[in-house]
């Protein structure tokens, strides 16, 4: 019999795919709600940063997200960016808790520049099941389910397998902190990678989408410190199943709490940008 302390909750495969198909229903209606404002001027207030933005939008779609999850998973927890802004405890126990960004690339969106995601992770157990990163602006809807591979618009995707650094294009942001030793060791960190002889390096500006383009082989990495759980729970579930691999960039998995990520499209490529990085402190989730 399993020990009451260690017995976790037991889902069968039909329950998750039901989650999956309510969550895909929530992102594609909240997706609409965001494309509607997307061309719109936005009243804009700011949180932890004069660059960490916020918009009526992001808030708005967040309670929607939440009150349709609510309402058909009564006992589900919830982790939302706009709701822990708003001064809501981070807590991931055992019971099934989604974690949401309601628009993943505020930035974008304030200037009406097409990556920003609606993005809706679930997990269980604490561990990751299933992930919607919906992009309203381009109708590109990226769903995993753990164990069952990713998509984009239902079509089964693929992470490159690319595992040189210099046959790779890599993907990193500058992020939303203005501190100057942030700012400092992320650019040091972009010369290192360019160093190696890298193809190219990116910024769409979303962390998900970073994650779905690495996880559609439209490109071979991405790392960033300072980003939180909500940017990356749902991408990270899609981009495993797509065949690539998360980490922690100071090495061992990734744990979607600590504010940094590096995954790529092979082992091997994440371990060689692991080794040239400077890491950088962020209060964790
Ligand atoms: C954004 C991240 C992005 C990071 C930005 C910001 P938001 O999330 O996706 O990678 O560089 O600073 O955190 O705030 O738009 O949901």
């Amino acid at each position: 019999m399993a020990d009451e302390a260690t017995a976790v909750t037991k889902f069968e495969d039909e329950d998750v795919e039901n989650f999956l198909e309510t969550a895909v229903e929530v992102a594609r209606n909240a997706g609409q709600v965001v494309k509607a404002a997307f061309a719109l001027e936005k009243r804009v207030e700011t949180k932890s940063s004069a660059a960490d933005l916020v918009t009526e939008t992001d808030q708005n779609v967040e309670k929607m997200i939440i009150g349709t999850l609510r309402e058909k998973f009564p006992d589900h927890c919830f982790i939302g960016e706009e709701s822990v802004a708003a001064g809501q405890k981070i807590e991931l126990t055992d019971a099934p808790t989604w974690i949401i960004d309601p628009v993943d690339g505020t930035t974008n969106f304030v200037h009406s520049f097409p990556f920003v995601a609606v993005c809706i992770g679930l997990a269980i157990n604490k561990n990751l099941v299933a992930g919607v990163v919906y992009n309203a602006i381009l109708d590109e809807m990226f769903t995993a389910i753990k164990g069952k591979g990713a998509y984009c618009n239902d079509a089964q995707i693929n992470c490159s397998g690319q595992e040189d650094i210099k046959q790779s294009l890599v993907m990193t942001e500058i992020g939303s902190s203005r501190k100057v030793e942030h700012i400092t060791a992320k650019l040091k960190n972009i010369e290192d990678i360019l160093r190696t002889g890298v193809h190219g390096m990116r910024s769409l500006g979303s962390a998900a989408l970073n994650m779905c383009h690495v996880a559609r082989g439209d490109s071979d990495l991405y790392v960033e410190y300072g980003i939180h759980c909500w940017d990356m729970a749902a991408a990270a579930v899609i981009l495993e199943e797509a065949g690539g691999y998360c980490a922690d960039p100071r090495g061992g998995p990734l744990d979607i709490m600590s504010r940094q990520i590096i995954c790529g499209s092979s082992v091997k490529l994440v371990e060689t940008v692991s080794k040239l990085l400077t890491h950088i402190e962020y209060e964790r989730d």
